[in-house]
């Protein structure tokens, strides 16, 4: 999350028109005379003698707002729609950040652009519409952020009233909606054809050389109110040959090409996993192991980084420092929070304890030597390499022995302010802090150092014993605090991850440290909990705040002395059966029902975390309905929803590949990369609260409430926890073949 709203946009779709006689806001925009009254930061030199504004641009910069040519006293009108227009020329070519702010801190901006600036030059054009009345608003070209030096002319600067603000219309292609990467030979194929028929249509499926390989009808489905679309269903579910370049033709569109394959989930199996090393904190990331990642280490006591080697706490909250370096950066931000990365290094830990005890495990696909990380041949499973370097961190994050508190564990560490993007982790001067210690964080760091301390003990029992002395401590401590909360508002600079009710933590705690000690105190505690019994398999689905399904699947899958496991088992199945009845009952097969169809902030997560339950069930049961019905949640992962894309970044015809992050910034820095292969996005939202979204997005149906737009933090962000559940359900996938096992 970022406070630096865009809030304009290229246009597209309907073409916005301004009132002729619309007055014009910017004082000389052409330099016709000079550039007055044009400012520009010491580090400038104004040139207009040509009739255009030039300048050289110095490199060695840091952030954007290092460098600004601005205008001030900008007349803004509630509620008016504005036109902002110039010519900008580049070179050699930059993306360039068009502001049109506050003047003063906070700096709110009305319009944010990232206008790709050529040699050739080019004229640019966007529309907002003001929230305030503001009499004396900024114009700012910020141009900072560049190692190199570089130069750049403006022309013909326009701002005026009037304008109608434009329509965003997506680009969804054909109305045959596939899962673009492809199909298991042996596994379901479905697809979703958006069409006003009411009456079945014919459809063909064609191979790779255009020949009719299969054909049928489709079946109508009416009107879905995910998507606000009137749909048919198509089942070519008979058609088992594996092949590539497959395509779907129904009611005259042929759908994007497909393969059926299995060796797509192979490669996503390491490439989900992959992601984490280049989400790591105080380590440097080597361009041998990840050519065009490689980068610096960050937040490890070097200029201008503060932290993470001494940390302070936020002004009163403690007297001492911690050093929290290493882990993973969250997200796209570069903040550390308990919570969060709980989740994430169990579900890592899970997919390696399911590979080592399911009946379709590979373990030695997620073996030493599999994912390309500095620790590669250290005869520990690659995998576990990775969940070590955030389990570390979370250890650190424990309040020592003699301090206030001791044994709970500090709820995060993050910048005292927010940052904007872009910014690689080494170049953030921001002051580092500990934010109080919670309860759900302590419980987090329980669980997981549990966990860590069962798994890692044939790999390294002095780990393990540190493990389970620290989640023994953070239990007890937990026990002691079980009501101290994360504040809701403390979200400057990071994320709030504030949670009001931990008796899930709770229980998930209890069931970990149970499986590893089989002590009566846990076992105990693990039956009395209402969560136990109760009905954990939320319509919305299992995350970092709601995570007693956590405790219940790893009871159902870890071998443990329960007096009612067999029940514990069946609850599985019982929740698995409920996510299926609902995917079936979706016409784009989502295992996910949100009540009144609202869309949360990292839907695609909830819904990839219920094709975990129904993967466990059928790891317990080995009916083939569950392992169909994961299938099914991937295809609508890959391509088959309203939006016709794939949400993994490299994986299908078009997919997400400008997530929300400060690092692989290349929609703002063409020197950056995007994301990397195997990246799961956030996915539609329909609460759009980033500026982006509520520009563009306003009014979406639930599955059109998304945008591939690395401002839009709130429906396109990458995140540690998401992708946990990603990699997990790829390696399920994988194990499974061709679908039938075999
Ligand atoms: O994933 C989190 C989501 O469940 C919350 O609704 C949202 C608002 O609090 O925050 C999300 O987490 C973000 C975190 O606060 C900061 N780092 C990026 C996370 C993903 O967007």
């Amino acid at each position: 999350m970022v406070t630096t709203p865009a809030a304009a946009y290229a246009p597209t779709g309907r073409t916005a028109t301004v009132a002729a006689d619309a007055p014009e806001q910017i004082v000389n925009g052409t330099f016709d005379n000079g550039h007055a009254p044009w400012w520009g930061t010491p580090n400038l030199t104004l040139d207009s003698s040509t009739g255009q504004l030039c300048t050289n641009i110095p490199g060695g910069t840091v952030n954007p707002w290092d460098v600004i040519i601005g205008q001030d006293n900008v007349a803004l009108v509630a509620g008016e729609t504005y036109e902002f227009r110039f010519f900008g020329q580049a070179t050699p070519a930059r993306v360039g950040k068009a502001l049109i702010q506050l003047p003063v801190d906070p700096y709110t901006q009305y319009l944010s652009a990232n206008p790709e600036l050529s040699v050739s030059g080019n004229n640019y054009r966007y529309t907002f519409t003001s929230p305030v009345d503001l009499p004396n608003a900024q114009v700012a070209f910020q141009l900072g952020g560049s190692a190199e030096p570089w130069t750049i002319c403006l022309d013909d600067v326009s701002l005026t009233g009037g304008a109608e603000p434009d329509v965003y219309v997506p680009d969804t292609g054909p109305r045959v909606r596939v899962n673009q990467v492809g199909y298991l030979p042996k596994g379901p194929k479905n697809a979703t054809v958006v069409t006003d028929a009411t009456t079945p249509l014919p459809w063909k499926l064609r191979d790779g050389a255009g020949r009719v390989v299969a054909y049928g009808h489709t079946t109508p489905r009416g009107l879905d109110p995910s998507s606000g679309q009137n749909v048919h269903t198509v089942d070519f579910g008979r058609h088992t040959r594996a092949g590539t370049g497959y395509t779907l033709t129904a009611d005259g569109e042929t759908s994007r090409p497909f393969d059926i394959s299995s060796a797509f989930y192979e490669q996503l199996r390491t490439d989900a996993l992959k992601f984490y090393y280049t989400q790591r904190s105080g380590i440097e990331i080597s361009e041998t192991l990840r050519p065009g990642y490689g980068r610096p280490a960050g937040h490890v006591g070097v200029a201008p980084n503060q932290g993470d080697t001494v940390v302070p706490c936020q002004p009163g909250v403690c007297d001492y420092t911690l050093d929290v370096s290493g882990g993973w950066y969250d997200a796209g931000d570069h903040g550390k929070y308990v919570v969060n990365g709980g989740i994430s290094v169990h579900q890592l830990m899970s997919e390696y304890e399911r590979s080592v005890r399911s009946r379709t495990g590979e373990p030695w696909r997620l073996g030493d030597r599999t994912l390309a990380l500095p620790e590669s041949g250290n005869r520990v499973p690659d995998i576990l390499d990775e969940a070590r370097w955030e389990q570390e961190f979370l250890l650190k994050m424990q309040v020592p022995a003699g301090r206030p508190l001791a044994g709970m564990a500090h709820h995060k560490i993050h910048d005292d302010s927010w940052t904007g993007l872009p910014l690689l982790p080494h170049v953030d001067d921001k002051r580092r802090e500990l934010h109080p210690p919670s309860t759900a964080a302590t419980l987090n760091l329980a669980a997981t150092a549990a966990q860590a301390a069962r798994v890692f003990r044939p790999f390294d029992r002095r780990f393990a014993d540190r493990n389970l002395a620290a989640a023994e401590r953070a239990w007890a401590a937990a026990k002691a605090n079980p009501e101290i909360y994360a504040d809701p508002n403390d979200a400057n600079g990071g994320g709030a991850y504030s949670d009001p009710d931990v008796s899930d933590e709770f229980y998930w705690a209890a069931a970990e440290l149970y499986l590893t000690t089989g002590a009566k105190e846990y076992r105990t505690f693990v039956l009395a909990s209402p969560h136990h019994t109760g009905d954990v398999w939320r319509e919305r689905g299992l995350d970092w705040g709601n995570t007693a399904a956590l405790g219940r699947l790893q009871l159902a899958v870890v071998p443990n002395g329960l007096p009612d496991r067999s029940r514990v088992k069946t609850s599985v199945l019982q929740g698995a059966d409920r996510y299926l009845a609902t995917l079936r009952a979706h016409p784009y097969g989502i295992p996910y029902n949100p009540s009144d169809n609202l869309f949360d902030w990292g839907s695609n997560n909830l819904i990839v975390n219920n094709a975990i339950v129904m993967a466990v069930a059928y790891d317990l049961s080995g009916k083939d309905r569950y392992r169909d019905g994961v299938l099914q949640t991937m295809d609508y992962i890959f391509g088959r929803n309203a939006l016709n894309q794939s949400y993994v970044t490299g994986y299908g015809e078009v997919a997400s590949r400008n997530q929300h992050s400060r690092w692989y910034a290349r929609q703002l820095n063409p020197d950056l990369p995007n994301p990397p292969r195997g990246t799961l996005s956030g996915g539609p939202n329909s609460a759009i609260q980033d500026p982006v979204a509520q520009q563009k997005l306003r009014g979406c149906a639930p599955q059109f409430c998304y945008i591939d737009d690395i401002e839009s933090w709130a429906t396109n962000e990458l995140t540690i926890n998401w992708n946990a559940p990603l990699a997990w359900i790829a390696a399920f996938v994988a194990d499974q073949d061709n679908g039938d096992g075999r």
